[in-house]
């Protein structure tokens, strides 16, 4: 694709239908594919054809941007950044295009003038939800950003058939349903068979001489499967970059087909056809919970393969020799998903270029940079030796001579030191034997980052202690982000306008500049307009929960929210301690002062993890109980709302007065939504812990709810010996609180059902949550008497929105570039086709 065709003569008509932005232009576009691509009639159309047109008319007019981005890169052999990652949470598009593109408003006219509601067909996308929580959003909003920067960027992932699971509540339990995301169509996709990519499982290698004399190794695999990428253009804000999302689905691959059709093995085809499909089937939904399945290890080297195949023929293509891979691309592992790259780029190079291993090794370890997401234990990734060895037996082989020769650099740096090599291996031969991911990943990247200032500390001290003795120059922080596109702007457009009307509209694209609302904090009429929109917004979640729930709150009550991934350590379970707290007061004393407030939950547990799954049960039944309790006389409420997605987060930041980020300190590495609330401006109450250390810094002390064990604190009760048991025996408050659980009193009188969570918390409570329970609710004391003052509420909330600028991916990306990517902006000069 050097030059593109000069269109035939007549064709302006038809492309003016396609980029045209006026009114009329988009309301006969709209109509005509309707028509031509939903094959419907207003008379005969579904809400879903309406967004199917929309979608359709708002793709057309990203196609010349995203057609300009690829020649553009193509001919000035644009330096690029792939992000790897098994998770891309995109959310809704049509929104946040319609946003990036700059036609929002003349879009909700055309539709407005067609009789339709805008709103309603935003609500009928059925998001991509290719991502479990945080790490899958957070590759989303990086995406946004690098189009935003107009960076050349790449990402490559799985266009997973089921995405994560919808969750529905029955009976306080959560249930799972199958995500069928693709029913209806995609609309944003579009298939690129022509670049389909075969990659290879199991069987065994073969040694040869090959013609020069060298020593080269021929894989025999045992099952062969063809990779087909689907692209979806990420539009910048306001920009002509349109970068591409590029996704690997898992075909049967023909060869395969024909052999077992031609032995007459009709059946054995056809499942051997379903088996390789199986594949890109279905995202796991453990966050943070490793789980040891052939399957996942198939999907990552899946995608891994796939990926730095395509990354080849770009370069090939572009003429460009296989020595400049690392001055042509830059590739990031989110997390050790995708660590497998290391020895897969070793392999091509070697195996199917013909590289030797010092040239190929010096190519590997300059393209890759690592990031790190957790330090949970159950998290980090190894793969049993035997499993990995039978799925990847040219693998295994090439990770076995990465470890001699790393292993030997050990010995040199650090002679004598049997302990040392035994940790740093990339082998675990402690028991069983384990392929160690993380291991491979930091000797294959010459940079490796955490997600936060605190976090990035943590992971030098202990889960990647012993590399960092080894390579201290590889390590560095970039502290998380999120993007004010979707969350600020698409998200809160009332709140936008409001800031827009005071500093313009610059903020957007330069966060930093948000400060500039700093000077209204105390300017009584704009304070005034920013609490009537929290309000205003509030009262639209009141009504979206009683449709939903019917339940009534009251918008004027204190929204205390907690929104994210049910663990353990995010301590849902701290947060319902507190509620039961204040129930327990108001029935000792039912006239008694207390802020009213709305209790809201949202997010799933991974359908395997007991504990989090008796959470929500739990959360729902203190709720069944505080809801009716005539003597709460609606000052308390407590909801959990099913099905926490991007769609429903872009509700709920907006409204939320308090954001819960409570998590044990040391645990969480950075926390991303922390970040969206409080550019809402809600105010955090938190733990010293991931990026709420550094959002503390940015807002101010006094405009943030600190409380909580530090990690040192926390490390050290530990060491001593941590006994949850003497907190209980010796505050009343909580073992009366405990007890109102053990006693049956929110399970209709069955004392069993919360047992394992009493018991629990008691005698291991891994989390602390006995031991920051005083601390927690007597913060939230403190929560309580401020919101008392709505004055001085809404200026600290004000401070908090003004003072966020740092937590823009925008600055996130920027880092990423500067000291690990090294790449530069390309801006996109619109070319108009239609001048011909
Ligand atoms: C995930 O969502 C995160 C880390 C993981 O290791 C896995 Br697996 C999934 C999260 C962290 O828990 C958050 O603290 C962090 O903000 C997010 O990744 C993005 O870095």
């Amino acid at each position: 694709m050097q030059t593109l065709p000069t269109p035939p003569s007549g064709s302006v008509q038809i492309e003016d239908d396609r980029t045209g932005l006026s009114i009329e232009t988009l309301k006969r576009a709209f109509l005509d594919n309707l028509f031509y691509i939903q094959g419907k009639f207003p008379a005969l159309a579904s809400k879903n054809d309406y967004y199917m047109a929309l979608a359709y008319t708002v793709r057309d007019r990203l196609l010349r941007r995203w057609l300009n981005t690829a020649e553009t890169y193509t001919n000035t052999q644009a330096r690029t950044v792939c992000y790897l990652s098994a998770e891309f949470l995109m959310g809704p598009h049509l929104g946040n295009n319609l946003i990036n593109l700059g036609i929002y408003d003349q879009i909700n006219q055309a539709m407005t003038e067609l009789g339709l509601d805008l709103n309603e067909l935003l609500q009928q996308e059925e998001e991509p939800g290719l991502g479990n929580g945080g790490l899958g959003r957070l590759a989303a909003c990086y995406l946004d950003s690098l189009a935003t920067l107009e960076i050349p960027a790449l990402g490559y992932g799985i266009r997973y058939e089921f995405g994560i699971f919808d969750q529905e509540i029955r009976d306080g339990w959560q249930v799972e349903i199958t995500d069928k995301w693709l029913r209806y169509g995609n609309p944003w996709e579009i298939a690129r068979p022509d670049w389909a990519v075969e990659v290879k499982y199991g069987g065994h290698t073969e040694s040869f001489i090959d013609e020069h004399g060298n020593y080269r190794v021929r894989w025999v695999p045992f099952k062969v499967v063809k990779g087909l990428p689907y692209d979806t253009p990420i539009l910048g804000y306001k920009v002509n970059t349109a970068n591409t999302l590029r996704l690997w689905s898992a075909e049967a691959t023909e060869s395969f087909d024909f052999g077992a059709f031609n032995s007459g093995d009709y059946f054995g085809a056809v499942h051997q056809k379903s088996n390789s499909e199986n594949i890109s089937k279905v995202l796991y939904p453990n966050d943070e919970q490793y789980q040891g399945k052939v399957l996942r290890l198939e999907q990552q080297m899946f995608f891994v393969s796939c990926s730095l195949q395509d990354m080849i023929r770009i370069l090939q293509m572009q003429n460009m020799s296989l020595e400049k891979f690392p001055e042509k691309f830059s590739v990031q592992l989110n997390d050790t998903h995708p660590a497998i790259a290391v020895a897969e780029l070793m392999r091509l190079l070697m195996d199917e270029h013909g590289m030797q291993w010092d040239n190929a090794w010096n190519i590997t370890t300059r393209t890759f940079g690592y990031t790190n997401h957790t330090l949970l234990p159950e998290a980090l990734e190894r793969w049993p030796l035997k499993l990995f060895s039978e799925l990847l037996p040219r693998h295994i082989e090439i990770i076995y001579e990465i470890n001699r020769r790393f292993l030997d650099d050990v010995r040199i740096k650090f002679p004598d030191d049997p302990g040392r090599l035994s940790r740093l291996s990339l082998i675990d031969e402690s028991g069983e034997k384990y392929v160690r991911m993380a291991n491979l990943a930091c000797v294959g990247s010459s940079a490796i980052n955490g997600v936060a200032a605190l976090h990035s500390e943590l992971v030098k001290q202990t889960v990647l202690k012993d590399f960092y003795d080894m390579y201290p120059e590889k390590f560095t922080n970039v502290t998380n982000g999120v993007t004010p596109r979707r969350f600020v702007v698409l998200s809160n457009p009332r709140m936008t306008s409001l800031i827009t009307s005071k500093i313009g509209d610059n903020w957007i694209k330069h966060l930093d500049e948000l400060r500039r609302i700093e000077q209204f904090a105390d300017d009584p009429g704009f304070r005034y307009e920013f609490r009537q929109i929290k309000q205003a917004i509030k009262q639209d979640l009141a009504n979206h929960i009683k449709s939903e729930t019917d339940v009534e709150v009251d918008p004027s009550s204190l929204f205390d929210i907690q929104v994210k991934r049910i663990h353990e350590y995010k301590r849902q379970h701290l947060n319902a301690l507190h509620i039961i707290h204040l129930y327990n007061r108001i029935k000792a004393n039912p006239s008694a002062e207390i802020t009213p407030r709305t209790f809201l939950f949202g997010g799933k547990a991974a359908p395997g993890y007991y504990m989090a799954k008796l959470i929500i049960k739990f959360i729902n039944s203190i709720g069944e109980v505080v809801n009716r309790d005539p003597d709460v006389a609606g000052r308390l409420k407590v909801v959990f709302l099913k099905d926490y997605n991007v769609k429903f987060a872009q509700r709920v930041y907006p409204a939320a007065d308090l954001s819960e980020q409570i998590s044990t300190a040391g645990k969480e590495a950075s926390g991303t939504g922390n970040m969206k609330f409080s550019m809402n401006g809600a105010l955090t109450i938190g733990t010293l812990d991931g990026a709420n250390v550094e959002i503390r810094e940015e807002v101010g002390a006094e405009n943030f709810f600190l409380f909580g064990l530090t990690t040192e604190e926390v490390a050290a009760k530990k060491a001593a010996g941590y006994r949850p048991i003497d907190y209980y025996e010796s505050n009343n408050d909580l073992r009366q609180v405990i007890d109102r659980i053990a006693s049956g009193f929110f399970s209709h009188g069955d004392t069993g059902l919360f047992r394992p969570l009493v018991d629990n918390l008691l005698h291991k409570d891994e989390y602390l949550l006995l031991a920051d329970y005083q601390s927690y609710i007597d913060c939230q004391e403190q929560v309580s008497q401020a919101y008392r003052n709505w004055d001085h509420w809404t200026r600290m909330s004000i401070l908090n929105t003004a003072r966020m600028g740092k937590f823009s991916s925008d600055r996130s990306i920027r880092d990423y570039c500067q000291n690990i990517w090294k790449v530069q902006p390309v801006p996109i000069e619109l070319k108009d086709y239609t001048q011909s």
